[in-house]
C-alpha cells in the first residue's frame, strides 16, 4: 500500500513545499496510524522503509535521527519527530486547518 519512496497521496495542498517524509514499516501499527491520518488530511507523503528484522533502525544514520530506534519517524522541513502520537498531533495542528479549508 505504501511503497518505499512512494507518494501515497498527491492532492496538491502543499504544491510548493518539500514533501513530508515518514520512515515506516507496514507491520507497525503506530506507523500505519500516521500514514492513514496523513492520507485523510490529503497530504503528500514520501515514505522510507525501515526493515526492523534487519535491524535497520540501528543504523548510525537512523539512530542520528531517532535515538529511540523506532518507527514511525517524521521529517518535515527540518523538523524531526520520533513518536506517532507527536506526529499525529503535529500533522493535525499544522495541516488540519488547510484540510478543513479544502473541504467544499
Ligand atoms: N511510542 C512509539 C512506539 C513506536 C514503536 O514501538 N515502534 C516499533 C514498531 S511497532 C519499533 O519501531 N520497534 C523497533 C525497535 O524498538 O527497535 C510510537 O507510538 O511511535
Amino acid at each position: 500500500m505504501f511503497e518505499t519512496g512512494s507518494v501515497c497521496n498527491t492532492k496538491p495542498l502543499r504544491r510548493d513545499a518539500m514533501p513530508i517524509i515518514i520512515h515506516k514499516t507496514d507491520v507497525s501499527p503506530p506507523a500505519r496510524a500516521t500514514l492513514i491520518l496523513a492520507e485523510l488530511l490529503g497530504l503528500k507523503i514520501e515514505t522510507r522503509e525501515v526493515n526492523l528484522p534487519s535491524r535497520q533502525q540501528f543504523s548510525p544514520e537512523y539512530l542520528e535521527k531517532n535515538p529511540l530506534h523506532t518507527v514511525p519517524l517524521l521529517e518535515d522541513d527540518g523538523l524531526v519527530l520520533q513518536d506517532s502520537h507527536a506526529i499525529m498531533i503535529y500533522l493535525v495542528s499544522k495541516y488540519g486547518i488547510e484540510h478543513e479549508k479544502s473541504v467544499p
